[in-house]
């Protein structure tokens, strides 16, 4: 009897749940741009949480929050007495137990508001790994999907004067339509990794702009405003003071205003990051952005900033702080991670593989480091999935609506390493069509890793290449892939012509302080090998024709649960330059010279 009445709990419980998330389908809105430059409420601190590994949550009606009334009620839940984590912040990293949880966790907040007249006001989130339900005072708000890039409600209409609870439910499952799918190494930090807004605007307000230099100008900017609000037709400004230009248009009744001016300006570039204070007016708002002006172009084989060839000085970055094993999400995790790319000799970093905390972006233009800016279209995923093209196109718009005014970034990178299939290529070439679409200003690009090697040859044959502005490529030679010859000797043939080459990764696995080990043995992992596989790849890379930049694999060592190995990696994946400490190894020092010795122009 009892089991039956809990099976038909459950069959109810599933019902309603199903009910919310198949007929009641509300999407998260596309996050307003700038958030940090507005009237903000900032939520971020201790939020209570419930751990749900059984997903008991969804039937019990958590987000209801109901309290017994009479003596006879119970409910088998509460916030109140259980524990609290910070936000932002990974949950994986603040309770032992959740080291390696991938499931559902529910998060409460309390705030009070006290509305003003004509105010209009929205809730938003940096990021939620991976599946995010908002409920606001009991109802749902809405749903997101997506690790790395902001969202928001509008919740004007529906927060109180006084007190509100907000409850999110947070699940980091792996989905085998997810982006990333299934499988890949880093880390699955779950929860609320980045901070939480109220943002309150005026009625109508700037919601977003797009100014950059114009494709292959070096003076003239093109772009647009748009306001959000009832009142759409407005007299729009854009005001540089340091160059005197006060550009005057209206905005149309979409709340759209073309902008198009020109100016001296003093362009942006890593030796000089020169960043414009902006102004951006309407009749019922301002709002303030720093932004540079620089163009980044391909013509032939050659990558032109500002008009002259740059060799892109990379590294690749996950977004983890070492030293606490967790998700970065500060502006001195931050600094941590560029001061070294700075260090090391670096002018570009890759964010690999998905779009970082915006306050990474910002910092790395500020410091005169070029940005890679990447979505998580990560190896194993399955395009032909209904609903897969649908989420990478969203991935793909979220990380260029927040990222589009930031001169530092100069690529969008669509994809790393997906197995080649018809389904692919039409997925990869519909992405790129659409980004190109949105700006056409960038480089785009999407990594492979399908080449052939034999006889020391290396054969690039994807023909996807044609479809990106750089031909980006991911070598493991003297890794997974072992030296067929000299280093110095690699012969390299590759389908298409005359398009810029960045070898996007390369590198080997070692242990920090691992030195006794034979040195020509990989199974040693010692900083000796590591450091030879540097050595070879830097003979390698004088065989590549028109190199235009080179990404080692990676930065700091960081935590990736499929490595094993119990003495060398422990859940870390070794091919950091830096260990987890921080501390240089040996291949650090091959890779700093070789960047000393490589000129930023040429
Ligand atoms: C790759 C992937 C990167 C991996 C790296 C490795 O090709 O793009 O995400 O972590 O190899 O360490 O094997």
């Amino acid at each position: 009897m009892k089991k039956k009445v809990i099976a038909i709990i459950v069959v109810l419980g599933v019902m309603i749940y199903s009910n919310i998330s198949t007929c009641n389908l509300i999407y998260a809105q596309s996050a307003m741009i700038n958030v940090s430059a507005r009237h903000c409420t900032n939520l971020d601190g201790k939020w209570q949480i419930i751990i749900d590994p059984a997903g008991a949550g969804d039937w019990r009606q958590v987000w209801k929050e109901r309290k017994p009334e009479k003596k006879t009620d119970f409910f088998e839940y509460s916030f109140e007495g259980g524990p609290s984590f910070n936000v932002p912040g990974d949950f994986n990293s603040q309770m032992t137990e959740l080291k390696y949880y991938e499931g559902t966790i529910w998060y409460k907040k309390s705030f009070d508001y006290n509305s003003e007249k004509n105010k209009r006001i929205f809730l938003h989130f940096g990021a939620v790994n991976y599946l995010a339900d908002v409920y606001l005072n009991g109802n749902l708000l809405g749903k997101h999907e997506g690790g790395f890039t902001p969202f928001q409600f509008e919740i004007t209409n529906s927060v109180h004067n006084g007190g509100n609870t907000i409850v999110v439910r947070v699940n980091n499952q792996r989905l085998k339509d997810g982006i990333p799918g299934l499988g890949y190494d880093w880390f699955n930090y779950g929860g609320i990794t980045r901070d939480v807004n109220l943002v309150e605007t005026d009625n109508s307000f700037i919601s977003d702009y797009f100014i950059q230099l114009k494709k292959h100008s070096l003076s003239e900017v093109l772009g647009w405003i748009k306001l959000n609000g009832p009142q759409t037709r407005q007299n729009v400004e854009i005001k540089i003071p340091e160059l005197k230009i006060d550009f005057k248009t209206k905005s149309d009744d979409s709340g759209l205003a073309e902008v198009k001016f020109s100016s001296g300006f003093e362009l942006w570039s890593p030796e000089k990051p020169k960043l414009y204070k902006v102004i951006f007016q309407c009749e019922t708002d301002t709002i303030v952005d720093n932004i540079g002006f620089r163009s980044i172009e391909v013509k032939g084989p050659k990558i032109l900033l500002n008009g002259k060839p740059v060799f892109l000085k990379g590294i690749n970055i996950h977004e983890e702080n070492p030293f606490r094993a967790a998700r970065a999400f500060s502006e001195s995790d931050a600094s941590i991670l560029l001061s070294w790319a700075k260090e090391l000799g670096c002018n570009m970093v890759r964010l690999a593989h998905y779009p970082h905390n915006e306050n990474m972006i910002r910092l790395a233009e500020k410091m005169g480091i070029m940005v890679w800016d990447e979505i998580p279209v990560y190896q194993q995923i399955e395009f032909s999935m209904p609903g897969v093209s649908d989420k990478m196109d969203l991935m793909m718009r979220e990380m260029v609506d927040r990222d589009k005014n930031r001169c530092g970034v100069i690529v969008w990178s669509l994809s790393n390493e997906t197995s080649p299939s018809p389904a692919r290529d039409k997925a990869l070439v519909n992405l790129t069509d659409k980004c190109r679409h949105l700006d056409s200003t960038r480089l785009i690009t999407s990594v492979i890793n399908d080449e052939k090697y034999s006889n020391n040859a290396v054969n690039v044959w994807d023909t996807l290449y044609r479809h990106f502005d750089i031909i980006s490529l991911n070598e493991y030679m003297g890794w997974y892939v072992p030296w067929q010859g000299r280093p110095g000797d690699v012969k390299w043939s590759f389908v298409c012509k005359d398009k810029p080459i960045v070898i996007s990764e390369f590198g080997g696995e070692a242990l920090y302080g691992n030195n006794k080990g034979p040195k020509d043995e990989a199974a040693s992992w010692s900083e000796e090998y590591q450091e030879q596989i540097f050595k070879d790849q830097v003979e390698m890379l004088k065989t590549v024709p028109d190199l235009c930049g080179t990404f080692p694999w990676l930065l700091v060592d960081y935590r990736s649960s499929g490595r094993m190995h119990p003495l060398y990696q422990n859940g870390w994946n070794r091919k950091g330059l830096l260990s987890d400490h921080g501390d240089k190894k040996k291949a650090w020092y091959i890779m700093k010279a070789y960047y000393e010795s490589t000129k930023n122009s040429y």
